[in-house]
């Protein structure tokens, strides 16, 4: 593996670390090496706080060193004030001759900006090294700058022959297509995104809390549909616990604490208004749990970027059938004896 590489993808691996803190901020990681050794290291750990180079500088003991050394960071250091003082000023105010680059800011407030500064104050720049990893680290931070809506993942579950519900329902128990390990993945899963979503069938009829109880990390904001205000106030979303966002025709007249309503026109196109809504709220990932419907309403807007389809054990023989996709697998994988399929929707 060439050297630049080899510092980039450690980069990489520390920003990663931040997977899920870092909200609205991307993930971001940066080593320092000298010598053929890296002498500091450091990652954006939550917004508001300092971003990978400062840490990275910080970590550094003998900072004389740093006048020799090349700072790699997986995205392009910021010229802005932000809620922190600029990167770049950092860098050329400890003199570091070299920097290595992932990819550039898509934030406007950066935007090229940061490397045009270093460039003038005589440091070696090189740019692109690992691209294509530096973008697919922060996919979610390049949709939302890009294209001013959140990274959308459509989740759900299907039998191998492709309903995501019996024909009749139990007692209107839900009932589970898949197995406890898939289950914690979601979980897991909740704590990756900024938020997640549901239509109003399944919030009456399932009563989901869409917390991450299983695995440890932050709850995403809830996002729930509910045209004419039918949710149940007992109802675990409005449990005041989490944030919750509901999209209605008129606003409720009761207050609810730590809930949010917002007005869209349910006759238009309703992905569409989420996205921008979403956009407002600086929300820049949304996991999308059902029902059919909803996930429905987001296909058919072509208005997402990731389904992730499990396909259990039990057959339905009829049912409700599951969703349709025709894009290309991304991944396959088991999780115990479910089947895992990752699309991606790049067009
Ligand atoms: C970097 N290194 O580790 C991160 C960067 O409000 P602030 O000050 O935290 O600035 C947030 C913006 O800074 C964010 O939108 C993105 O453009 C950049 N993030 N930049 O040089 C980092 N997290
Ligand atoms: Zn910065």
């Amino acid at each position: 593996m060439k050297i630049h590489e080899k510092y980039m993808s450690r980069c990489i691996a520390l920003a990663k670390n931040g997977l899920g803190t870092t909200y609205p901020n991307p993930m971001v990681g940066s080593v320092i090496v000298y010598d053929g050794k890296i002498i500091g290291e450091g990652w954006h750990k939550k917004a508001g706080e300092p971003h990978a180079e400062v840490n990275a500088v910080n970590s550094v003991q003998d900072k004389s060193l740093l006048k020799k050394a090349t700072i790699y960071v997986s995205l392009e250091p910021c010229s802005h004030f932000g809620k922190t003082p600029p990167c770049c000023d950092l860098i050329i105010k400890n003199k570091i001759p070299n920097v290595v680059i992932g990819t550039v800011d898509p934030n406007v407030k950066v935007a090229g900006n940061g490397i045009k500064k270093l460039i003038e104050a005589g440091i070696h720049v090189t740019i692109g090294v690992l691209e294509d990893e530096c973008n697919e680290l922060n996919r979610r931070f390049f949709i939302f700058h890009q294209k001013k809506r959140p990274y959308i993942i459509l989740k759900w579950a299907q039998s191998p022959d492709g309903f995501i519900a019996p024909l009749e329902k139990s007692e209107k128990k839900p009932v589970w297509i898949t197995n406890a390990y898939s289950r914690q993945l979601v979980h897991k899963w909740r704590t990756e995104e900024q938020a997640i979503l549901v239509g109003t069938q399944t919030v009456i009829e399932d009563n989901p809390k869409l917390n991450a109880r299983d695995w440890h990390g932050n709850n995403p904001v809830r996002l729930v549909l509910d045209q004419n205000n039918r949710i149940p106030e007992e109802n675990a979303v409005f449990d005041n616990q989490i944030k919750t966002i509901v999209f209605t025709k008129s606003t409720n007249a009761v207050n609810k604490e730590n809930t949010i309503f917002e007005v869209i026109d349910f006759k238009q196109n309703i992905a569409t208004q989420i996205a921008q809504v979403l956009f407002q709220h600086q929300i820049q990932s949304v996991i999308i749990e059902g029902g059919l419907q909803t996930l429905q309403t987001f296909i058919d807007a072509n208005l997402w970027d990731e389904a992730r389809i499990f396909i259990g054990k039990l057959t339905f023989g009829n049912g409700t059938k599951a969703p349709q996709i025709s894009k290309s697998i991304y991944e396959k994988n088991a999780i115990g004896d479910d089947e895992l399929i990752i699309a991606r929707n790049h067009d």
